[in-house]
């Protein structure tokens, strides 16, 4: 009697269990499919090194842009500073169809093959930062990055207006430059920018050496530069981790770094204005530091969706850039007959500093 009175109600309940349970796997085959059909934006992102400041924010701002969320799957690689593990990384991403690739490559030539490769098989090339020279700009789709030469007009222009505002001869200035990565495009628009300067206002270069833009060796050859020359006082480092190693080798010769030329000081100009360049900039150790803005992810990724959509972008992007220095005395000078800003550094500016 008991039996038969829990038989009804029992297979009420199993009854109420297959149904849930089954309608629970739907639930489930609903979401793995929903979240397999979602179409990401593939992108193989080659990546030239990791070997300054400017190029780890250069890798965050990319990676923390192209996400899952935003829409992306993101397939990254360091080719640590070598040009033929980017154009293996290239061909690797063309192999897996890729929805588009971008390239910040470590030198400008030699690209041409790559790029016509990734051409043929209708994948976007997207270049970031430096570069590329190729028989035809066609052979990419889009870069975002720097106007270096700029830099180094605005660093040149700022140490004319400096000097002469102390009643420093040009024949008095004896400069070293500590070259980037020869080749890159930063190497060559920040030399050429010192060189034209040079030789317009009859400034010495001592010597030109590359230092591949790492503290190492740009404290290296700093060390040798000054167990060469006794005449050194301004030094031209053409990024932060350079001047950093610049200033150790300085100090260790017993020298410092500074702005007091007619004193025996060595005036150090840097660029990238990363958070660790600007905080010798405050302690007077770096005189000037010209901006170069890692933060790229945002345009890229707005481009990226453009391209890939077929809506609209822009061929050629430029970063807004700023220049620091912790002394007041020159506020402007002139580029290509625009006035330029010189920004005064202080606590504030540097505490806020993303890089
Ligand atoms: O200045 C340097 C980096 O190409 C802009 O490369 C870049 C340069 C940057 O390693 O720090």
């Amino acid at each position: 009697m008991f039996l038969k009175t829990l038989k009804p109600l029992k297979i009420f309940f199993m009854f109420f269990m297959i149904l849930s349970l089954s309608s629970c796997g739907k639930k489930e085959d609903e979401t793995t499919e929903s979240y397999n059909e979602k179409k990401y934006i593939n992108v193989g992102f080659s990546q030239l090194g990791a070997e300054s400041d400017w190029r780890v924010a250069n890798t965050e701002s990319i990676k923390e842009s192209l996400t899952r969320e935003a829409g992306f799957e993101l397939m990254f690689d360091d080719a640590q500073q070598k040009q033929d593990k980017q154009i293996m990384a290239i061909r690797n991403f063309t192999q897996q169809e890729v929805d588009a690739i971008v390239l910040a490559p470590v030198m400008e030539t030699g690209w041409d093959t790559v790029l016509q490769e990734t051409k043929d098989a209708g994948i976007p090339v997207i270049v970031v930062d430096r570069m590329v020279d190729v028989s035809d700009t066609n052979l990419f789709t889009a870069w975002i990055g720097s106007d270096f030469k700029k830099e180094g007009k605005i660093a040149c222009e700022w140490l004319k207006s400096y000097t002469e505002s102390k009643g420093i001869a040009p024949e008095e200035l004896h400069i070293v430059d500590i070259q980037g990565t020869l080749g890159a495009t930063a190497q060559i628009g920040r030399t050429n920018g010192l060189n034209e300067a040079a030789s317009k206002y009859g400034w010495d270069i001592v010597d030109a050496v590359p230092a591949d833009y790492t503290q190492a060796k740009g404290k290296e050859v700093m060390q040798r530069l000054l167990s060469e020359h006794d005449n050194i006082n301004v030094v031209y480092a053409e990024n932060d981790n350079e001047a950093i190693g610049v200033i150790e080798a300085v100090e260790e010769a017993g020298k410092r770094a500074g702005t007091d030329i007619k004193n025996g000081e060595i005036l150090i100009i840097s660029f990238d204005a990363a958070h660790s360049g600007l905080s010798k900039v405050l302690e007077g150790k770096i005189a000037l530091d010209v901006e170069c803005n890692p933060l790229q992810g945002g345009d890229l990724k707005n481009t990226i969706n453009a391209v890939v959509s077929g809506g609209e972008y822009n061929k050629y992007t430029y970063v807004s850039e700023k220049a620091f220095t912790a002394d007041n005395t020159i506020t402007s000078v002139k580029i290509d007959d625009e006035d330029y800003e010189i920004t005064l550094l202080n606590e504030a500016i540097l505490n806020s500093r993303e890089y």
